[in-house]
């Protein structure tokens, strides 16, 4: 294909869509096909969600999955940059708990810029990585009103287990949360170029801040209840279900769509199958936790909802989506207050979008880096006017 080859025509139909499906920029990482979902450089997510996160990772940042030499200097790399500096406590402390952890992780992520940002959007993308678990364990400790006594950070420990460590959970199988966990971050590492927070994030870089700045506009995004907070409210929609019997499922479904509600965990804007990620989870929850109330629950919306969502020709895709049984898998291992859920979306994502900006300032135009973003806006309603 040449350059100037036209890849779509814009008309005044694609004004105030919110870029839906224009063309603006090209993606290192990852891409999404309508039936196997999100690859990431290549891989589609299926054949990848069982490997340990710092691999995947890895294959984020460099483009190639480690050698398990590779994977251990890997390791050593993030542990080397993982201590958070002991102002972001001061910073937590100070902050309302009936703040939302979203806006939490957001001031957390502008905390750490501050006391240690270096000219290297490589390396502020690495160091922000290797210390994000810290700082969601400490946003739940200082959140909860758990400040006293936190175990001091243990940088022998992977980045899942980092954050366990600092979260102390009690009553709960931690072998299982890890499992979870992970499969979780790997699941949500990334999801192309285009979606909101990650496009979001990169407009920020775009003009040069910097990467702690422009991963904070990135969560910001993401906070919103049509992007990740998404995920919380499947677990509450899970929750209001109540019940895993069949008939009673669809009576409830129904209502919900006369009522003009989503019926969460289902559809997607480009997927015609269902997800993949969500097939991952369904299996790891019939392995983990079979018999979970909120489990069987969704085995049951899983069975009903495609076939009632399927009868609305509208749908374009009425089958499971990767928020189905994320809230569920989560809550069974302990994590079980929704409100955090949006927090884990982004932790696996500052990895995504850290090496999406990375691209895009140091890889783009033969490394030059994509110019500061600058979409054109049609004047409506106005023409010049003079005193
Ligand atoms: N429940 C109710 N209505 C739904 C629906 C669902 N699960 N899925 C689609 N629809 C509706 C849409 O709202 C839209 O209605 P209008 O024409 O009145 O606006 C119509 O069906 C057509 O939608 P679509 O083209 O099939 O899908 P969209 O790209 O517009 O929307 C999504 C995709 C995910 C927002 C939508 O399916 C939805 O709201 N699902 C429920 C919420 C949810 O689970 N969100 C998590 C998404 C996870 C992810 O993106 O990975």
């Amino acid at each position: 294909m040449s350059d100037d080859e036209p890849l779509m025509t814009v008309t005044k139909a694609h004004l105030n869509t919110g870029l839906r499906g224009i063309p603006v920029g090209t993606c290192l990482t990852s891409f999404v096909t309508p039936t196997e979902g999100v690859h990431y450089c290549g891989y589609p997510i299926a054949d990848i969600a069982h490997l340990p996160v710092e691999d995947v990772i890895h294959l984020l940042f460099e483009k190639e999955l480690p050698t398990p030499e590779q994977g251990e200097t890997f390791r050593a790399d993030l542990a080397a940059r993982g201590a958070v500096d002991g102002s972001v406590h001061a910073v937590l402390a100070s902050l309302p708990r009936t703040g939302h952890p979203m806006d939490w992780l957001s001031i957390g992520i502008h905390a750490l810029g501050m006391v240690d940002t270096t000219e290297d959007v490589r390396e502020n993308a690495l160091n922000l990585v290797a210390r994000l678990p810290r700082l969601l364990g400490l946003i739940y400790r200082y959140r909860e009103g758990r400040s006293d006594g936190i175990p001091a950070d243990d940088l022998s420990l992977g980045l899942v287990d980092r954050f366990i460590h600092t979260l102390e959970p009690e009553g709960t199988d931690v072998t299982k949360m890890r499992e979870v966990l992970n499969a979780y971050l790997v699941l949500h590492l990334d999801h192309g170029g285009g979606n909101l927070s990650t496009f979001t994030g990169k407009a920020t870089a775009s003009g040069k801040a910097t990467l702690y700045a422009s991963m904070a506009s990135a969560m910001n995004s993401l906070s919103g209840p049509l992007h990740g907070r998404a995920n919380q409210s499947c677990l509450e929609f899970v929750l209001r279900v109540g019940t895993s019997d069949a008939e009673q499922v669809e009576q409830f479904i129904r209502a919900e769509l006369e009522a003009k509600r989503p019926v969460y965990g289902f559809g997607h804007a480009v997927l015609r199958a269902e997800d993949p990620r969500a097939t991952y989870q369904f299996a790891l929850g019939e392995r983990l936790c079979p018999d979970d109330h909120n489990f069987a629950i969704v085995r049951t919306l899983r069975e009903v909802a495609p076939r009632v969502l399927a009868e609305n020709p509208k749908i374009s895709n009425p089958n499971a989506n990767v928020d189905i049984a994320s809230g569920t898998l989560l809550h069974h291992v302990g994590l079980t207050d929704p409100e955090y859920y949006t927090t884990f979306f982004g932790w696996a994502r500052v990895a995504g979008i850290g090496a999406q900006i990375v691209d895009e300032r140091t890889v783009m135009r033969s490394g030059k880096g994509v110019p500061i973003y600058r979409p054109k806006y049609i004047a409506e309603g106005q023409t010049t006017r003079r005193l």
